[in-house]
């Protein structure tokens, strides 16, 4: 049902984008295809995996009046291919890479152009996960070339992969119903999605989409393959199991083509090690598991002495340098790490947070400001005197570049940025200054700056970060500390401020106050 609606939507967009396309100058239909055969491969490939609904054929695609959208099609499912170039053409490397055994899961994840377009991260969620701790998988049968107790042990050790990171334990039943239901079988196998025989399509599973369905979780294997165990001959079954559990859990796929997600079989490794890419990408629906070792173990000095003996997690201790919301989430960033927030109280980054620069190529550590540009989305990250830009996590080339270029009435060092969203003013905060820019004028606005009091009545100086919410209310976050303003009644909302680490991450606010905060912090923000 779900992938039905993806289908028909992306239709949606190639149709309505051609209306308002016309007469772009571009490659024709010919020229995209390369040849007629091409166009056909093409296009039950496209279909296949989802990229295209099913009404998509050689007509409709002859009477596109934009050509290009087609080709931006075929450019988003070339980065999910090995070593080929998103070219945007069917040419013939593209062809072949088609003919590569893979998951028979579609690609495209749903999940919104965050992974379509400036792609912010290569791995992706298909919605939903397990909420318990303990999740129940059967084996069900095993193909006529194994016998059932080394499929066991394969499949095991393929649940082990993902256990290892992720605070879930899985647990193997001999008989009735189980969350992961395992099976292998060939053509017409009892669910609406028919294998195809030798190759092509090795396996696919559902994630734990939250409808009740039983078939949530359930992988089933392509029985018309040769599959093996510990051998690099015939398909490994390890291998493709590992793969199928991480979208049983709730894992798209992954753009990086040496991610265990990527939907291509790249073949046996004698001493696997889940990627890194993986590793992010469940941990950030998951959290990570507390009392095994991370693959790229990380330490992060503790805020102050007083506090690295308390068993709080080190996010629940923190202040930020800044603090930003970017693509719909809240970023807060310390030294050379960052964490994100989605949902108020539901950090889904491990304890000591992601390393800026494997997300951000080429960011310093200690970003003292941020924010996202309302009319391309690009992300404007600051330190002393300069700038970078980003789109997504790729750097734009030429920065950083002076702050001063933007204007010269603007200073470095800037305390925090932030972008009211529906318009193009930016306020730079310094100390007790509140400076608004015109993004398009590129220029500071007449009068500025003034006290931040006089333009946000309660507002302290000296803040680390500041952002407007998708509840159209502006946060100041200083220190350990956030201030919610209201732009209506210009003023700080009573009760605050209010712990942010506490309220945003999701740590239990009176262990919070119990450890780290003393009368002496309050009376620093003047509450008495
Ligand atoms: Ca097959
Ligand atoms: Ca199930
Ligand atoms: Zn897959
Ligand atoms: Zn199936």
């Amino acid at each position: 049902m779900a992938v039905d609606r993806l289908s028909y939507l992306l239709l949606s967009v190639i149709v309505s984008m051609s209306a308002v396309c016309r007469g772009t100058q571009g490659k024709t239909i010919q020229e995209i295809a390369v040849s007629p055969e091409n166009l056909q491969t093409g296009l039950d490939f496209l279909k296949k995996y989802k990229y295209v609904g099913d009404q998509m054929d050689e007509t409709v695609v002859n009477n596109l009046i934009d050509p290009s959208e087609f080709e931006a099609i075929i450019r988003n499912m070339q980065l999910y291919m090995p070593d080929v170039d998103p070219t945007g053409i069917l040419d013939d490397k593209t062809i072949a890479a088609m003919a590569m055994p893979r998951c028979g899961v579609p690609d495209p994840s749903g999940e919104g152009d965050e992974t379509i377009g400036g792609r912010l991260r290569r791995f992706s969620h298909s919605g939903g996960r397990w909420e318990e701790r303990k999740i129940t998988y059967r084996v069900l049968n095993a193909p006529p070339e194994l016998n059932y107790d080394a499929v066991r042990e394969a499949i095991r050790r393929a649940f082990n992969v993902w256990q290892t990171f992720i605070p879930r334990d899985f647990v193997e039943v001999a008989s009735g119903q189980a969350d992961i239901m395992m099976k292998f079988g060939e053509y017409h196998h009892g669910d609406p999605y028919p294998f195809d025989g030798p190759s092509g399509t090795l396996a696919h599973a559902f994630g734990p989409a939250g409808y009740g369905d039983p078939i949530e979780g359930d992988v089933h294997f392509d029985d018309s393959e040769t599959f093996s165990v510990r051998t690099f001959d015939d398909i490994n079954l390890f291998l493709v199991a590992a793969h199928e559990i991480g979208h049983s859990l709730g894992l798209g796929h992954s753009q990086d083509s040496t991610a265990l997600m990527a939907p291509f079989y790249s073949g046996y490794q004698p001493n696997f090690e889940l990627p890194y890419d993986d590793i992010l990408g469940i941990q950030t629906l998951y959290g990570s598991r507390p009392d095994t070792p991370r693959e790229k173990p990380v330490t992060v000095k503790p805020v102050t002495q007083a506090m690295q003996t308390t068993e709080l997690p080190l996010v629940c201790q923190m202040s930020f340098d800044c603090v930003a919301y970017i693509r719909g989430e809240i970023f807060a960033f310390k030294e050379d790490r960052f964490w994100r927030v989605r949902e108020p109280g539901k950090s889904l980054t491990p304890a000591e947070g992601y390393k800026t620069n494997e997300f951000f190529k080429g960011l310093p550590s200690g970003i003292q400001a941020a924010y996202e540009r309302y009319y391309d989305q690009r992300i404007l990250f600051f330190k002393g005197r300069e700038y970078w830009v980003y789109d997504g996590i790729e750097p734009l080339p030429g920065y950083p570049k002076l702050i001063a270029n933007l204007s010269s009435d603007l200073p470095g060092n800037l305390q925090a940025a932030a972008t009211w969203g529906e318009y193009n003013k930016v306020y730079f905060f310094k100390r007790g200054r509140v400076y608004r820019y015109d993004e398009f004028e590129k220029k500071v606005d007449e009068g500025y700056p003034y006290p931040i009091d006089s333009v946000f009545p309660g507002v302290p100086k000296g803040l680390d970060g500041a952002f407007r919410y998708n509840d159209k209310m502006a946060y100041f976050v200083k220190g350990k500390y956030y201030y919610r303003y209201n732009d209506i009644t210009r003023k700080v909302d009573d009760g605050y401020p209010r712990p942010f680490v506490a309220d945003f991450f999701g740590c239990n606010p009176n262990l919070y106050i119990f450890n780290g905060v003393n009368n002496t912090d309050y009376d620093y923000f003047g509450m008495g």
